[in-house]
């Protein structure tokens, strides 16, 4: 397997500095050496370049920083879709959340039936008119399910990149009461916390695979490290507590790369400037982002 990385140093989705520094943060947790352990083919491509904001100037506070991101999202697409094309597997290293609208446009460009397994606290299913915050990675699924600001939806040029029906969320517990109703409204599959305390991970991620990968055209998974609790992932933008713990996380990512029909996969929303324990929610990235390439420490 031949696995290109990308970083996308954005924080203006979040619209709060740090999750910027997420592709260092990774890197220095040792991430191509660790892939290498593994045998794993890795070209690590650098940066794509996004301005700071302190630069700009806010144009329209339901959309913060739309141009830029816009404009970020579309170079990200442009690199996603040559990765897929060459027969790698790209990994997105963010960066907030706001990047899925890239890296889905890229994906979805080369395998338009592509499913999204989508881990996450937050269901990041609003809209321009839902959101309460106008941060753009509160919108991104939504954008890549066709709902939304007509420029954000239509970045790549197309529009939905991801049908609903081959949608999955997992691990989500905190949900605006607008995108609430618009997610019970779509036909995304939606696993919440209490949802993986009733049924267990393993079976819940079995669900999902299912659901994903309807067809064998493979899907995407876009991994918010904010599913993860904050006691041992404190270091993230916008923590809840509840989320997964420590085998969770990883047995739902070994379960993923069991399947074979991981296409694409991205880690967002590592902010090291708030990590309490120093480096370690990049430390623990690092190690999911193992086991989701198919890495078993047992026997
Ligand atoms: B993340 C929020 F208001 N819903 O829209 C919003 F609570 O990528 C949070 O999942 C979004 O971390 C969180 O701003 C986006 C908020
Ligand atoms: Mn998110
Ligand atoms: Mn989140
Ligand atoms: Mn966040």
């Amino acid at each position: 397997m031949k696995v290109e990385i990308v970083g996308v140093p954005m924080d203006l989705g979040a619209n709060r500095r740090g999750t910027d520094m997420g592709p260092s943060a990774l890197r220095y947790a040792g991430l191509s050496k660790a892939l290498q352990k593994m045998e794993i083919d890795v070209i690590d491509t650098g940066n794509i370049e996004i301005p700071v904001p302190e630069s700009l100037k806010i144009e329209n506070p339901h959309l913060l920083f739309v141009d830029e991101i816009i404009h970020g999202c579309e170079q990200l697409a442009h690199i996603v879709s040559g990765i897929v094309g060459r027969g790698s597997l790209p990994l997105i290293l963010g960066g907030d959340h706001s990047i899925s609208l890239g890296t889905l446009a890229g994906v979805a460009r080369r395998i338009p039936d592509v499913g999204v397994i989508w881990f996450d606290a937050h269901g990041d299913f609003n809209t321009f008119e839902t959101s309460e915050t106008g941060n753009i990675h509160g919108m991104s699924l939504a954008a890549s399910c066709g709902w939304g600001d007509p420029r954000l939806v239509t970045i790549g040029g197309f529009t939905p990149k991801v049908k609903e029906e081959k949608t999955v969320i997992i691990g989500v517990r905190d949900l605006d009461p607008e995108e609430k109703e618009r997610l019970k409204r779509s036909k995304v599959t939606v696993y919440s916390m209490n949802k993986i305390d009733e049924m267990g991970i393993a079976a819940v991620v079995k669900e999902a695979v299912a659901i994903a990968g309807r067809g064998g055209t493979g899907f995407h998974v876009s991994f918010d490290l904010d599913v993860v609790d904050p006691s041992i992932a404190s270091g993230v933008g916008t923590p809840v507590t509840g989320g997964l713990n420590y085998r969770e996380a990883h047995l739902a990512l070994e379960l993923v790369a069991e399947t074979g029909l991981l296409r694409s996969l991205e880690m967002v929303e590592v902010n090291p400037i708030v990590d309490r324990g120093g480096n370690t929610t990049a430390v623990l990235a690092v190690e999911l982002i193992t086991s989701a390439l198919g890495k078993r420490i047992y026997c």
